[in-house]
């Protein structure tokens, strides 16, 4: 199973409203697509997928996922594949980030919502290893944000814990 998001499906993502709708003038790109990896065990407790974020931002804002809370606390690993990525994490009160590059991997606790940046110039690929009973909640992220934004810096990138709206 693949699901792909666009442009005009993440406006909510971007603080910036000027930079969005320029970019969605442009054309409305696929941002980044998830693709489950299947296996024989169909009681499996552990479940992969492999997310691809393709490279850009919006106005410095680099592409992201929508980024969600697992509804049933679960942990979660992600393995880098291609490309130059940063986790941003939150429990609500404390904020982290981890890099994520190939052959990397970042461990997720359980009670930290998650959301991945793509904070380079090639396509972002990790896979992902989650408790399939975890679920994820979309509106935590949604309602608290993330605590912070990724933003571009140069030929880097700059983590801004100042902006908190990028729910
Ligand atoms: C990883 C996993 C998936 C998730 C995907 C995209 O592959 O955490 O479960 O679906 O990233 O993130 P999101 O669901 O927040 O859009
Ligand atoms: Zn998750």
């Amino acid at each position: 199973v693949a699901s792909s998001w666009r442009l005009s499906q993440l406006e909510h993502l971007f603080c910036d409203r000027a930079a969005f709708g320029a970019r969605l003038a442009d054309g409305d790109e696929v941002v980044y697509r998830v693709e489950d990896v299947d296996g024989p065990g169909r009681d499996a407790q552990l479940g992969r997928a492999v997310t691809t974020i393709e490279p850009g931002d919006v106005g410095g804002e680099f592409f992201m996922t929508r980024g969600h809370m697992h509804a049933v606390r679960r942990d979660e690993v992600y393995v880098g594949l291609s490309g130059e990525g940063v986790v941003l994490m939150t429990d609500g009160e404390r904020g982290a980030a981890q890099e994520l590059s190939a052959g990397a991997s970042v461990h997720i606790p359980a009670g930290w919502a998650h959301r991945t940046v793509n904070v380079g110039a090639t396509r972002l690929r990790f896979l992902a290893v989650y408790h399939r009973d975890a679920g994820a909640d979309y509106e935590w992220v949604r309602r608290r944000g993330m605590g912070a934004v990724v933003v571009a810096d140069g030929e880097t990138y700059r983590i801004d814990a100042s902006r908190k709206t990028a729910a």
